[in-house]
Parts: C-alpha cells; sequence; structure tokens
C-alpha cells in the first residue's frame, strides 16, 4: 500500500494506521447527534432577516410598521439602531499592500450592495411568524447601476461598488521569484490561456444555524460554525465584552466545506438582539438564503503565459488572476487568491513563476475559503496548461510532468518564489497511480468506441499544495490576521482509572477527529482508541484553540495531541520508576504497559500509574498530583501534501452528456493515521472537484440576480452521477512534525477539477475542440462540437 510505510501503522501493535470505524459515526447515523436546530431554550424568540431583492441600491426608506403591530413580533431592527461601533471583520491586512476595504455592517447602511444584503431584522415568539413579518417590512429602493463582470469592473467607467474608493480594484498583489523575461526569452514555445474558475458554493447539508443567549452578564452563543474560538473573539470585540464573558460552542455540524470559516453577520446579529431583549435569539438559514448569503468561492478569471523549450523543459510560467471577490470583504476573502501564488509551482521545477494578482469588487455576494481556497484555482491553471502545452509541443501529457518533476527530496525543496516545500516524491506517486490505470488500454478502448460515437477520453493532474496552516513565523507576517500566530493546542487528561480525555482546540465538522486523534493519543499511552474522549468545538473547554480549515488539524493539532499526550507519558513514566526503583528513561511502553525495559512483565498499566497519580501515596518527590498535560504546537513550516490522479469519461457526441467511467487517485499524505479517514475524506474532495468541473455553477444575471439559488439550478452531483473511486497511496513523511503527516482533507479538490477537465479535452480533440471552461455541462460541450464541425447552431 505504501512506498515509505509508517512502521508503527503495520507492525500490528498500534492502532495509528488502522483502519478503524469512526467512533462519531453511530450517533450521527441513527440521528442521536445534537445540532443547533436540535436546541430550544427557554424563552427563545426567532429571528427573520429582510434582504434585497436588489444588487445594487439606494435605500430611501424602510417603513416597519406593519411588522411590528403583528402579533407575535417582538422588535424591528435596522441599521439605525444598531449601537456597535464595527461591522463585519476582515482579518487579511498583508504588509505593504493597500487593501479597500468598505465597511461591512450586519444590517445596510444607506444603500445594498448584493441581492440579499439584510436591510432588517425581525425578532419574534415563533418561526414562522417573523418569517411572514419580514415580508410586511416595506423598503423603498432606489436602483442603482449594477456591475457583475469583474472584468468589466475594471474598466473606465464601470459603475463602481463602492464610489468612496474611486475604482472597483481591492488590492493587486504579487508573488514570483526567477527572470520571467529571460525564461521567456528562452522558450521555444509559448502557450497562452485564459482560464474561468467560476463561483461555487459550499452547499453543506446543513445549512448555517445561530441560537445566541445573553444571560446575567455572559454570552453563550451555539453556531454551525468550523470556528469557534474565531467567532468568541469577533463577538466578544464587536458586542464590546471580555473574551472571558463569551462562549461559543459548535455542536455538531453537518459540513462546512469552508462556508463556515466566517464570522456572519446572523450571529452578530442574534448575539446583539438577545443582549438587547434579554431573551435567546434563534436563526436557521433556509436553503435559499445559504445559496445567495453563506459565502461562495472561487470565481477567478486566470491569464497564464508558460514557455517551455521544445523538448518539454518549462523555462517560464506567468499567471495573472483576476479575482471577483464580490461586494464586501469578508473574514479572509482577499487572501484567498493570493494562495494560489504560493503553490504556482507546482510539482514542477520552473526556474521563473510570476502570479500577480488583482482583486476586484461586484455586486454579488463576497467569495471566501471553500475547500482548497486558492490551492483548486492553481492546480487547476497549472495543469490544464500543462495539457494545453503537452498538445502544443505534441508531446505525451505525462512524459511533459515527468521531465519536469522536482527530483524527489526528504527535508525542503525551495522553489524559486521562496515558499519550501516539506518532503515530496512525485515519480513515486505516479508510478504508483500507473499501476491501476494503463493509459494505452485507454486509448485503444477510446479508438473502438468513437465508431459508436461515444468519445473516451484519459486526463491526469500532479499537484502539491500547502497545508497544515500554522507556522506564526509565516502567517503572522503574511497578513493572516488578528489572530497573529497559527499554532494550535491540546490538553490530554488521565482520569483516575485510565480512561482519558482529549480537549482539542480543532473543531472537527465531518473530518472524523474523534477517531483519528483517539488513535494518536491511544498509542502514546497504550489504551485503547474507544478509552480515549475527544472534546472540540466548546471555547469554554480545553485550551484557547484555532479551529479547522486548511487541512491544518491533523498536521497542527494532532501533532499537539501527539504532544500532549507524550508529556503525560513521560509522567507516568517517571511514577512508574520511582515505584519500580528504575530510571525514567528505562521505561518503555510496550503491550500496554509502561515496563523497565527487558522485563517486560514488571511494570504498571495507565490505569495503575494514573491511580497512583491520583492517590499519590508513592510519587517521586517533589511531583504534583495528576496527570492532565498540555500542548501548544507551533510548527516550523506548512506541510505539502501531493499526489497524482487520473480520470477516464466517455462523451456523447449526440448529447455532450459527461460520464466518468473510472477516477483514479494516488495521494500522499505522509504516513496515514486512519486509512478509512484517508479515503473518505478524498472521495468527498474529488467530488467537489467533479462537481465544479461537471455541474455546479452559482451564476447571477447581468442585473445581480441570483439565478441558481435552489438545488433545482445549482447541479450538486449524487451518487448517480459518480463512479465507484479508485484510490491508493504513498507515504512520504513530512520532517515539520514528529508524525510526519500532512493534510488530506482538501486533496480531492485540488487535484479533482483539473484531471476531469483534462479527461474531457483528451475525449474532444480528436473532434477538434482543444479546450473550454467549466462548467463541461453538455450544452457547452455539444456547442463546443457543433463548432468544431464548422457552425454553432442558433
Ligand atoms: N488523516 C489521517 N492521516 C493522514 C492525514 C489525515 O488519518 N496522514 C485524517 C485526519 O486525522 C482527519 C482527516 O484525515 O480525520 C482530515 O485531516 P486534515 O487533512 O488535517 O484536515 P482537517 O481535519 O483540518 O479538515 C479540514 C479540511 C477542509 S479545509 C475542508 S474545507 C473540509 C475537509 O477537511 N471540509 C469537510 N473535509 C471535510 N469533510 C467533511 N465530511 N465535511 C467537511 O465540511
Amino acid at each position: 500500500m505504501s512506498a515509505t510505510t509508517n512502521g508503527a501503522a503495520t507492525n500490528g501493535k498500534t492502532h495509528v494506521g488502522q483502519a478503524l470505524r469512526r467512533k462519531e459515526d453511530p450517533r450521527l447515523i441513527t440521528g442521536r447527534a445534537s445540532y443547533v436546530d436540535d436546541i430550544n431554550l427557554t424563552g427563545q424568540l426567532w429571528a427573520a432577516w429582510v434582504r434585497s431583492p436588489e444588487a445594487h441600491a439606494k435605500i430611501v426608506s424602510i417603513d416597519t410598521s406593519a411588522a411590528k403591530d403583528r402579533d407575535g413580533i417582538v422588535a424591528v431592527y435596522t441599521n439605525e439602531d444598531l449601537d456597535m461601533e464595527a461591522g463585519l471583520p476582515m482579518a487579511w491586512v498583508p504588509p505593504g499592500v493597500t487593501v479597500n476595504t468598505p465597511e461591512h455592517w450586519v444590517l445596510a447602511k444607506g444603500e445594498v450592495k448584493h441581492v440579499g444584503d439584510p436591510v432588517a431584522l425581525v425578532i419574534g415568539d415563533d418561526r414562522y411568524s417573523v418569517v411572514d413579518a419580514a415580508e410586511d417590512v416595506v423598503v423603498e429602493y432606489e436602483p442603482l447601476p449594477v456591475v457583475v463582470d469583474p472584468e468589466q469592473a475594471l474598466q473606465e467607467g464601470s459603475p463602481l461598488v463602492h464610489p468612496q474608493f474611486g475604482t472597483n480594484k481591492v488590492c493587486d498583489w504579487s508573488l514570483g521569484g526567477g527572470d520571467l523575461e529571460a525564461g521567456f526569452a528562452a522558450a521555444d514555445v509559448i502557450v497562452e490561456r485564459r482560464v474561468v474558475n467560476h463561483r461555487i458554493a459550499g452547499a453543506a447539508i446543513e445549512p448555517r444555524a445561530v441560537l445566541a443567549e445573553y444571560r446575567g452578564d455572559r454570552l453563550t452563543v451555539w453556531s454551525s460554525t468550523q470556528v469557534p474560538h474565531f467567532l468568541r473573539l469577533f463577538l466578544a470585540l464587536l458586542l464590546g465584552l471580555g473574551e472571558d464573558r463569551v462562549r461559543v460552542i459548535a455542536p455538531e455540524v453537518g459540513g462546512g466545506f469552508g462556508s463556515k470559516l466566517q464570522i456572519y453577520a446572523e450571529e452578530i446579529g442574534c448575539a446583539w438582539a438577545s443582549r438587547k431583549l434579554g431573551r435567546p435569539v434563534k436563526w436557521i438559514e433556509t436553503r435559499s438564503e445559504g445559496m445567495m448569503v453563506t459565502h461562495h468561492g472561487r470565481d477567478q478569471i486566470d491569464y497564464v503565459k508558460v514557455g517551455a523549450k521544445r523538448d518539454g523543459t518549462l523555462t517560464a510560467w506567468h499567471s495573472k488572476i483576476i479575482a471577483d471577490i464580490g461586494a464586501y470583504q469578508m473574514l479572509l476573502t482577499p487572501l484567498i487568491p493570493p494562495l494560489s501564488a504560493f503553490v504556482m509551482c507546482g510539482v514542477y521545477n520552473t526556474p521563473a513563476v510570476v502570479t500577480d494578482v488583482t482583486s476586484v469588487h461586484t455586486n454579488k455576494f463576497p467569495t471566501d475559503a471553500i475547500r482548497g481556497a486558492g490551492r483548486p484555482e492553481a492546480t487547476h491553471m497549472i495543469e490544464v496548461v500543462m495539457d494545453q502545452l503537452a498538445h502544443e509541443l505534441g508531446m505525451d501529457p505525462l512524459e511533459l510532468r515527468r521531465k519536469n518533476f522536482i527530483p524527489p527530496f526528504s527535508t525542503g525543496h525551495e522553489t524559486p518564489i521562496g515558499v519550501v516545500y516539506d518532503s515530496g516524491n512525485y515519480e513515486a506517486a505516479l508510478d504508483k497511480l500507473l499501476e491501476h490505470i494503463d493509459p494505452a488500454q485507454v486509448r485503444a478502448e477510446a479508438e473502438e468506441l468513437r465508431e459508436q460515437g461515444i468519445y473516451r477520453g484519459i486526463g491526469f493532474c500532479t499537484y502539491t499544495e500547502i497545508c497544515g496552516n500554522a507556522p506564526s513565523r509565516a502567517v503572522g507576517p503574511g497578513g493572516f490576521g488578528l489572530q497573529g500566530g497559527g499554532w494550535e493546542s491540546a490538553t490530554v487528561r488521565v482520569h483516575a482509572t485510565g480512561s482519558a480525555t482529549l480537549y482539542t482546540g480543532t473543531s472537527p465538522h465531518g473530518q472524523g477527529h474523534e477517531t483519528g486523534f483517539a488513535q494518536i493519543v491511544a498509542d502514546k499511552l497504550g489504551i485503547d482508541p474507544q478509552q480515549v474522549e475527544v472534546i472540540h468545538g466548546d471555547t469554554q473547554t480545553g485550551p484557547f484553540g484555532l479551529d479547522t480549515y486548511g487541512s491544518r488539524s491533523l498536521a497542527v493539532g494532532g501533532e499537539a495531541a501527539a504532544r500532549a499526550a507524550g508529556k503525560v507519558a513521560n509522567k507516568v513514566k517517571a511514577i512508574v520508576a520511582h515505584q519500580l526503583e528504575a530510571a525514567p528513561e528505562d521505561i518503555e511502553l510496550r503491550d500496554g504497559k509502561f515496563s523497565v525495559r527487558g522485563s517486560p512483565d514488571k511494570g504498571l498499566t495507565l490505569a495503575e500509574a494514573a491511580g497512583a497519580a491520583y492517590v499519590t501515596m508513592d510519587m517521586p518527590d517533589g511531583m504534583e498530583p495528576g496527570l492532565d498535560e498540555q500542548s501548544f504546537y507551533d510548527p516550523e513550516n506548512f506541510v505539502f501534501p501531493f499526489g497524482a490522479h487520473a480520470c477516464v469519461v466517455d462523451i456523447d457526441g449526440e448529447t455532450g452528456k459527461t460520464k466518468i467511467v473510472r477516477y483514479v487517485a494516488v495521494d500522499d499524505c505522509g504516513p496515514a493515521i486512519n486509512p478509512l479517514l484517508i479515503d473518505g475524506q478524498v472521495h468527498g474532495g474529488i467530488t467537489h472537484g467533479v462537481g465544479q468541473a461537471l455541474y455546479e455553477r452559482i451564476h447571477y444575471d447581468e442585473s445581480g440576480q441570483l439565478v441558481t439559488g435552489t438545488f433545482v439550478d445549482y447541479a450538486l452531483p449524487t451518487a448517480a452521477e459518480l463512479p465507484s473511486y479508485e484510490t491508493d497511496r504513498t507515504e512520504t513523511p513530512s520532517p515539520v512534525n514528529s508524525l510526519g503527516v500532512k493534510g488530506v482533507g482538501e486533496a480531492g479538490t485540488i487535484a479533482g477539477s483539473a484531471c476531469v477537465t483534462n479527461a474531457v479535452m483528451d475525449a474532444l480533440r480528436p473532434l477538434g475542440v482543444n479546450y473550454i471552461d467549466m462548467p463541461l455541462s453538455p450544452m457547452r460541450i455539444w456547442e463546443a462540437i457543433q463548432s468544431a464541425k464548422g457552425g454553432v447552431p442558433a
């Protein structure tokens, strides 16, 4: 299964490396789990939001009287009622870059800037009356000119989303290294391609939800959030409360995919109203609200220019990203497009790589992190353009890739842009992929199928990405937020009877931390993972944490858990050594017992040592009682997973419909903590990539109306559209953390869209179609085929 195996995973004695079933699943699949909507409090009120139907308009007047007169309505608030000094936060402050950041109020002030912009907040006794009352709020709008196309938004004379800046440009930002001019001068072939990476939604199963209770002088907020610790911080700041008075609980969270890595108006608004009214306030998002006002992702237009020698050697790579960030900046909005730049070297040895990013305001809902956040966009443009280059050179796409791979490295590789990859072996991942799929055979099948009007194609993607979002020394100076640092925390508490509780600062919402993290702690302490409870998502329990996003949890939070458990194990060793009159260095953990090396029968189990630590009759002199240790872990570097994916598609030449025949993924996220968790993450991740490539698209019309506001218009792939994924791994340990692990939560998404796109283009090339932008819908493909045949039907 692995090129470099994790010995711990295969010796049969450790839990790390085993495909344990998820501990959290029984309660999730039997309906015993508790989501925000399952929680109700005495005296609870409900909230509904009056939202703008206009994409850009002046608010002339708001008449709330009819709504207020309705039975059961307690209050109707507009911006004038808000006594908050600041609006929603934006946490990217890059040194030396001016970012035009407009105020972003919980309720619109003076103007609305996108469809769905909240104008009034209605609070009442029950869920339905507030929705009815919201319809009675009469808002008079004076429509203003709208701009939805980011390239038009940059042109002279475009309508301005925020006239005070005199431009729709939010900021320019660049990252590069090497001599681009010399690289292009040395090239025999230059390929240029405009690549549209369209807007998509997170589309989590559980919509957003919030319940806020201000009681006494304390605020408790239950939110379906990925970032309870961030939310606590901003609730405290925006409401003028001490952080110690604010508790945020993310109970069960039904998926986030980045869309819940946010500080939303509804969270702040409900908390503010609860304090104002002295009663709990609850709001549950509807699906259509979710499509409209839960942040979107991607939405870039990329201009890529690549230079190569005739033999395929890459000489220069320049990308210009025009990023449509919508009407406001939310928590990390303008940071997301620059994240592409950090991996624009991909897995290749290109000597000069430059990425220029221009971010632009339009009258759409803001974009922000959606699974992969910048890295799927980068990988898509690199890998799609690599295939375009291969075609131009008349070279096999895999041969072109191999020719340019960075050779294997295990302790760091510095790219020309100054980003240091931790470890990589791209050849090995591709070799493993080709053990599962034979391109020559697929091409032979394609020849046969063509006679039946079926166009079979094979596409590849070899990628690397940056995750394990943490090193304070990098993220702080990079401008990542008020928080500054990027560490993670863990506390391991061993109870007197020998079971353990891990408190982690990460906040899982589908990733399976309760299982994987328990495996790590169990191995350090010589117990079963079932004896390790993992507590997360409550800011009042455990140490301060920095939550879950950017596939950071295992590489940062898992390592913190290992370190905290390691500290506990060291204390146990000292206790055991004292009792057995041995040196602590001579105590080893073997077969569930802390025993003297060479005398496996002489020793104590964790339960016995814990008993000693709490009863304290026989402890080393000066040792404090208890078995409770904490770790704050701040790594030296990010981690850089990688992999090689292949996809085979069949396209019906009559209808343009694409069917995925096979999808094979080889990913390398270091030693597997739990291969089942990895497979689950890869399956879900690929589905995101397939969804964007073939089906999903958030689309606004020219007047800024959202025309894909429900799951009827926004096509999420279902099991019926997807193949049975084939997965495998190589394991190249990272030198950054003691577990050697890298992230995998976004890997499938990062590789997926390029892989599918390349397969579709491979299928269509015999028809004379070389490139089409995603989503590769039957209509687009059919039109391209007709156009290649010599005429687009009307
Ligand atoms: N893992 C492992 N061994 C490895 C690497 C990872 O067993 N060598 C396991 C980890 O223990 C963890 C899982 O894989 O259980 C993912 O770990 P990691 O890559 O650290 O990612 P995070 O836990 O930080 O998850 C975040 C990532 C992101 S950014 C998005 S978006 C995302 C995702 O994970 N959203 C998800 N996966 C999701 N899965 C579900 N079900 N729902 C979402 O909303």
